[in-house]
């Protein structure tokens, strides 16, 4: 994917999104996949993980991604103002259901795969972890730290950072197979939904597609490769084939970042 840089996206006009650049970040990939099924065109600016991009903090008042920017609105940093600007460029198709009690509960799903101490966050948590376990002091090890104090690594709070993580991902599964039924094959409803796209590219965080799908370097492969013996148990296998379809079906495949 080619990237503009910070300072000529926020000269830019129409729709602006930074992308973390170089790695499949599932909060990137899901703000791609929406945009994508959505046929939304924008102009992509790189976002260098573990970057303190002073620019991009003047830009959006923060340094993460992703960040929508549309003309001179606010940017918006959270997935679920993300989800809502997508909805508003191009209403069809939608992500969102009509329903309330649907668009309630898709956002739910949303919220709990991507947001603060939900399934993504607390996965983070528990790979810092790891990380940090298996790292010699040096350069790698210092920019580990560094998203341990970003992202609020603390020791006493992975148990139940890996406890969030087992819980969502039997719901989630349970949820699948509660919808498959039913007769449908998606997570809410009869058709597809933001919460599918969510969980699809979450899914890296877990078990990375393959290497000519989504290429990786090795490092970030194993760091994203669920090796804890409980939460394999509950990555049932209907969640990766739900993954699957979703990136095939209506996302497109290779990844492309
Ligand atoms: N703003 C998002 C969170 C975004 C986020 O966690 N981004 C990470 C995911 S890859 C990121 O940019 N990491 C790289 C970095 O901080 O340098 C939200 O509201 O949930």
């Amino acid at each position: 994917m080619e990237y503009a840089g910070v300072e000529e996206g926020r000269a830019a006009p129409g729709l602006r999104v930074v992308l973390t650049a170089g790695g499949p970040g599932p909060w990137s990939e899901t703000a791609k996949g929406l945009l994508r099924i959505k046929s939304l065109d924008y102009l992509p600016v790189a976002q260098v993980a573990g970057s303190e991009d002073g620019a991009l903090r003047d830009w959006t008042g923060q340094t993460a991604a992703p960040v929508a920017v549309w003309n001179d609105e606010p940017p918006q940093v959270r997935m679920s103002e993300i989800v809502l600007l997508a909805e508003r460029l191009a209403p069809d198709p939608a992500l969102l259901p009509a329903d309330p009690r649907a668009r309630a509960w898709t956002l739910g799903i949303c919220r709990e795969i991507s947001g603060r101490d939900g399934l993504g966050w607390s996965r983070r948590l528990t790979m810092l972890d790891a990380q940090l376990a298996r790292q010699s002091e040096g350069p790698g090890r210092e920019q580990t730290r560094h998203f341990c104090r970003k992202y609020g690594h603390d020791p006493a709070r992975v148990p139940a950072a890996r406890e969030r993580v087992i819980r969502t991902l039997a719901w989630l599964a349970d949820e699948l197979r509660a919808r498959k039924r039913s007769g449908s094959s998606y997570l809410v409803g009869d058709a597809l939904t933001a919460a599918d796209v969510f969980w699809a590219a979450f899914a890296a965080l877990f078990a990375p597609l393959p290497q000519d799908l989504c290429p990786m370097s090795r490092g970030l492969r194993r760091m994203y490769t669920e090796t804890d013996p409980a939460i394999l148990e509950v990555l049932d296998p209907a969640l990766l084939e739900h993954r699957d379809r979703i990136y095939q079906h209506h996302i497109g495949l290779p990844l492309d970042f």
